[in-house]
């Protein structure tokens, strides 16, 4: 009896769950209970960290599950690494939804860095508008820095920076929208993670509209594991594993 553990928390994740609510098949959508009030699923969720990879090990086992799919973001690594580890130590194979990174594009004008103390390296310091769209949890290396931000938050919290314009919202996001934003603020470059997907694109598009900068702030590395790019990549997993009856 084919019982998934879906890691949640992007588009991508939601999309697969309708997929899985609409096969039929018994599954269970996990968030890890960052925001108040995240996107409803058709799927039960639950909330909440497991307690590191023993404690997902130890939670796919008692609950019985067959299947265990990541489809966090990018930069979720550490429960994708600990999927990687709970699946063996449990014996559930693990599947990753990953969407494939951003690339640039003609008239982009992308400075690659390899993580969030690189990217703060990268900036002029010079007092200029800078759209830090990397969300809340990674805002440290950027304390010294000598910029107007404007940040934007899923949700209302607190943070380190001074100089600061808050916006709260968690997409979907237009280009139109992230355009106005961009010129109401007076922003003349921005910061975002290569998380990749539709999600959250607008700005890289508003930012290539109005001739910006962007600093891409580059995944981190993941060890080797079964990765697609796609819904039905997955579907083909599970039907192709039920068929082996694993
Ligand atoms: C809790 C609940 C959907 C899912 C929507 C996607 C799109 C909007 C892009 C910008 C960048 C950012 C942030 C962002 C994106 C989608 C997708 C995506 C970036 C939700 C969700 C949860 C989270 C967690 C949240 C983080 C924050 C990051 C805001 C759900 C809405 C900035 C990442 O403690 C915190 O406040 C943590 C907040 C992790 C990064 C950060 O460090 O602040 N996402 N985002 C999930 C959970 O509890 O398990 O899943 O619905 C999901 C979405 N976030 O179905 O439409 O798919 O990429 N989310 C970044 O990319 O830098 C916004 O503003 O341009
Ligand atoms: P992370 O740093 O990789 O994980 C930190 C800890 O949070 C994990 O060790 C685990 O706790 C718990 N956790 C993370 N995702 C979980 C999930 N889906 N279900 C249950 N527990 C989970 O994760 P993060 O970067 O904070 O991201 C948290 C969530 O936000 C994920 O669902 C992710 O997909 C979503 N998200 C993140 C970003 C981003 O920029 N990082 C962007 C969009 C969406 P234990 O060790 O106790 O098990």
């Amino acid at each position: 009896m084919t019982r998934i553990l879906l890691l949640g928390g992007t588009s991508e994740a939601r999309a697969l769950a309708q997929a899985l609510a609409d096969a039929g098949l018994e599954a269970v959508y996990s968030y890890a209970g960052r925001l108040q009030n995240p996107v409803a699923q058709p799927l039960p969720t639950r909330s909440g960290g497991f307690g590191g990879a023993d404690g997902l090990a130890a939670y796919l086992r008692v609950e019985g599950f067959t299947h265990l799919i990541d489809a966090t973001h990018p930069f979720a690594a550490t429960i994708s690494h600990n999927a990687i580890a709970a699946s063996g130590r449990a014996r559930v194979p693990l599947i990753a939804l990953e969407r494939p990174a951003w690339t640039a594009q003609p008239g982009d004008r992308w400075r690659h860095v390899a993580d969030f103390a690189a990217a703060a390296s990268a900036l002029p310091n010079d007092g200029s508008g800078v759209f830090l769209a990397i969300g809340r949890q990674q805002l440290a290396p950027f304390v010294g820095c000598n910029h107007r931000w404007m940040l934007r938050f899923a949700e209302v919290a607190s943070h380190p920076l001074r100089d600061a314009t808050l916006i709260v919202s968690r997409g979907p996001f237009t280009v139109a929208g992230d355009i106005a934003l961009m010129q109401r603020h007076g922003i003349g470059l921005v910061v975002t993670k290569n998380a990749g997907g539709h999600g959250a694109e607008a700005k890289l598009i508003a930012a290539r509209e109005l001739g910006l900068p962007v600093v891409m702030i580059d995944r981190p590395a993941l060890p080797a594991r079964h990765v697609v790019a796609r819904v039905a990549e997955v579907m083909d997993w599970l039907h192709g594993a039920a068929d082996r009856g694993v």
